[in-house]
C-alpha cells in the first residue's frame, strides 16, 4: 500500500481536570534527546511543531485541548519530564495538566500514592498524588509583576494586575460593572480578546517582554462555599472549563500581595462551568508557592495514526 511503511503512531491518554481536558503523549513522535525541558520544547516548536498540532488539533483534537509530552527527566529526583502544549504553541506550566498527568501516571502504574516531582520547561513542581482522582500541585513561584493596570476596551475602562503563575495572566479587578460576570460565553470570549489585544497595543508585556496571553475575569461564586467564580481565556482562543491551575496560582499571588490572603488559608477558585480548585500559598525565602488541589479523570486511550497519505496528518493549523 502506498505510504504504508511511513505511517507513525502516537500513543496517548486523555483525561479531564474539572472538565479541562489533557492529552498526554506517552509514546511515539520525534525524539528530543536528553538537554534541559526548555531545550527539548525549543527542538518541538522549532523542527517538530507539526507534532503538536497533529495530537491536539482538529480533525483529533480541538481547540480546547492541552497537549502534554512526557520526556525522561534531567533531575533524577523527578518522575517525569513534561512539556505543556496547546492549539497555536506551548504553555511554561500548565495546573490542571499536571492534574492530568498525574492521574495518567496513576493509571499507567507508573505512581502511587505520594509526593512526586515533575520537571518542565519553567522549573521542577511537586504534585501530591493522593489516590483515586485527587492531586495536589505545588506551582513554580508566582507573583504579581504589575498592579492597576488600565486598559481601555468597547465597553469601557478596565483596571487589572499582571501576574505570573507559570504563565502571564492580566487578571481584571473591576469592570464597568463591578462583580457583573455574566454567562455568556462568547460575550466573555469577546470581552477577554478585547481586553489581550489592548494590553498588547499598549505595549503591556511579562517581566521579560512575553505576551500576556491570559485573560481572567473574575465575578462572585454560584455557591457560597467558594471565594469567586473565574473565566479564564487561553492563548488559542478557548476558555479554560477548569479554574485554571496557573491562573488561580496568579490570583493567589495578588490576594498574597494585597493582604487579603494570608498563608495557609484557603481559597476556593470556582470556574465558569461550576469547577474547582482549592489554593493557598506558603512563603519560602520571600518567595509565594501556590498549591492548588482538584480532580482528574482519565477518560480514554488511543492510538493515533499519522498516515503520510493524509493531507490532515499534521492537524488543520490554527
Ligand atoms: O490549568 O494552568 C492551567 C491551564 C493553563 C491553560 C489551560 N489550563
Amino acid at each position: 500500500m502506498p505510504g504504508r511503511k511511513n505511517v507513525e503512531h502516537v500513543r496517548v491518554i486523555d483525561s479531564h481536570t474539572g472538565g479541562e481536558p489533557t492529552r498526554v503523549v506517552v509514546s511515539g513522535g520525534p525524539d528530543l534527546g536528553t538537554g534541559p525541558l526548555a531545550e527539548r520544547r525549543d527542538l518541538l516548536r522549532d523542527k517538530y511543531d507539526g507534532y503538536r498540532s497533529a495530537v491536539v488539533n482538529e480533525p483529533r483534537g480541538s481547540d480546547v485541548l492541552v497537549g502534554a509530552w512526557l520526556c525522561e527527566p534531567t533531575d533524577p529526583s523527578c518522575v517525569a519530564g513534561v512539556i505543556f502544549f496547546n492549539n497555536v504553541g506551548y504553555l511554561g506550566m500548565c495546573g490542571h495538566g499536571t492534574m492530568g498527568v498525574a492521574v495518567t501516571l496513576a493509571h499507567l502504574g507508573r505512581i502511587g500514592p505520594g509526593i512526586h516531582k515533575l520537571e518542565t520547561p519553567v522549573g521542577v513542581v511537586e504534585f501530591e498524588y493522593e489516590g483515586g482522582n485527587r492531586v495536589a500541585v505545588e506551582n513554580v513561584p508566582s507573583y504579581r509583576y504589575r498592579n492597576d493596570i488600565g486598559v481601555k476596551v468597547p465597553i469601557g475602562h478596565i483596571i487589572g494586575d499582571v501576574a505570573w503563575g507559570g504563565n502571564w495572566f492580566f487578571l481584571v479587578r473591576a469592570i464597568t460593572e463591578p462583580d457583573q460576570l455574566g454567562e455568556d460565553i462568547d460575550e466573555l470570549t469577546t470581552l477577554a480578546w478585547d481586553i489581550r489585544k489592548a494590553l498588547a497595543k499598549q505595549g503591556h508585556t511579562g517581566l521579560k517582554g512575553e505576551d500576556i496571553d491570559h485573560i481572567e475575569l473574575f465575578g462572585p461564586p454560584q455557591s457560597p462555599e467558594n471565594h469567586s467564580r473565574n473565566f479564564v481565556l487561553c492563548p488559542g482562543g478557548a476558555y479554560d472549563r477548569s479554574p485554571c491551575g496557573t491562573g488561580t496560582s496568579a490570583k493567589l499571588a495578588c490576594l498574597y500581595a494585597d493582604g487579603k490572603l494570608k498563608e495557609g488559608e484557603i481559597y476556593r477558585q470556582e470556574s465558569i462551568i461550576g469547577s474547582v480548585f482549592e489554593g493557598s500559598v506558603r512563603v519560602v525565602d520571600g518567595q509565594i508557592i501556590p498549591r492548588i488541589v482538584g480532580s482528574a479523570y482519565v477518560t480514554g486511550e488511543a492510538l493515533l495514526i499519522l498516515n503520510p497519505d493524509d493531507p490532515f496528518r499534521l492537524g488543520i493549523p490554527r
